[in-house]
């Protein structure tokens, strides 16, 4: 039996043949298209037209003038970080953006719009990324750990034996095709970057070229929410020999991996808590900002490099960061959130 759509659509195909055929007597006739649309009926078809095509512009409009108006608020210090914090918090968003599901996320300028304000005394006298060695848990908690201080820890992922075994063949071989990571699937998170990549499994499907850095440059980051490759990939790595014993390191490690020349655009997460990552293989400069409302009492911009075998310590929601890869050799960091 057909469907009321398919009904719908014989029924559209039957008035089409009959105008068709209409129009095609008139012209036997003698009548043209033009004295056609003259009849009432016709024009008040067209009429219909003439308003949705008025209405749309005027609504296109009226959105454009908000978005101007709210623009220059926000330039004249009008509209502060704290109100549309407070404003989407009681108003538009009745749950946790952090950590509820959602069927699409949220573009990052709506994050970063919505996002609480950061409070400046984490920027305001840092004026360079410190590079520390042989830190202990005590000096880390002190200075660090949840001060948003960021920090490099010269010799942090010392004696692993990641940068043995870490590679792009190595990624492939540790997810099967079942892997969640392999396609679109919403537990797991994929960074495409600048590539046209969606998943992990487009890109193990690359050509060897481009794998061997031989061909087009790529930069990419996955979540991996795949339990049988995180009891893989930890044979190779510790917990931060510095991170203090009460801490708990989240579940899941998080991967970047790519090209020089490439890497992270300027951007602030939402993840909640701060993070570390370890530079397996590559070199990766970080360039950090303080967000728009600690511009006037913090530094405009740090930047630090990591080589391999550092591990940089960062609190990714109070800093914009962006990251380049820097000399000839592929980029691989692993790293996780931690509380
Ligand atoms: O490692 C990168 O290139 C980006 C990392 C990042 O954005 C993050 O850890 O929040
Ligand atoms: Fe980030």
């Amino acid at each position: 039996m057909a469907t009321e759509r398919e009904q719908a659509e014989v029924d559209l195909q039957k008035v089409s043949d009959a105008f068709s055929a209409l129009r095609k007597k008139a012209r036997e006739l003698g009548i043209k298209d033009a004295q056609l649309a003259k009849i009432s009926a016709v024009k008040s078809l067209k009429k219909k037209r003439v308003t949705c095509l008025v209405l749309t512009s005027v609504l296109v409009g009226l959105l454009g003038v908000l978005f101007g108006v709210c623009l220059l608020l926000c330039q004249q210090g009008v509209l502060t970080q704290e109100s549309l914090y407070r404003f989407a918090q009681n108003y538009v968003l009745d749950f946790d953006m952090e950590k509820d599901m959602c069927l699409f996320p949220y573009p990052e300028i709506i994050l970063d719009m919505f996002r609480p304000p950061v409070n400046c005394s984490v920027c305001k006298d840092v004026h360079i990324v410190d590079r520390v060695s042989s830190l202990t848990k005590e000096d880390f908690v002190r200075k660090y750990a949840y001060t948003a201080r960021p920090v490099v820890i010269t010799d942090g992922a010392k004696d692993w034996t990641a940068p043995q075994y870490f590679s792009f063949n190595y990624f492939k071989s540790i997810y099967g095709p079942e892997s969640p990571v392999m396609t679109e699937d919403e537990r797991c998170q994929f960074f495409g970057y600048q590539t046209n990549f969606r998943s992990l499994g487009e890109v193990f499907n690359m050509s060897e070229k481009d794998a061997n850095m031989e061909g087009k440059p790529w930069y990419i980051g996955w979540s991996n929410c795949d339990p049988s490759a995180a009891n893989e990939l930890r044979r190779h790595y510790k917990i931060p020999y510095f991170l203090p014993d009460t801490s708990e390191s989240s579940k899941t490690d998080w991967l970047f991996m790519g090209s020089p020349g490439y890497g992270a655009h300027l951007h602030i997460d939402a993840v909640g808590n701060p993070s570390w990552q370890a530079q397996i293989k590559g070199t990766k400069k970080w360039t950090l900002e303080p967000p728009p409302e600690c511009a006037h009492v913090c530094d405009p911009k740090l930047e630090v490099t990591v080589n391999p075998g550092e591990i940089i310590v960062l609190d990714t929601n109070k800093w914009f960061h962006q990251t380049d890869i820097l000399g000839k050799e592929m980029s691989i960091t692993i790293g996780s959130e931690y509380d």
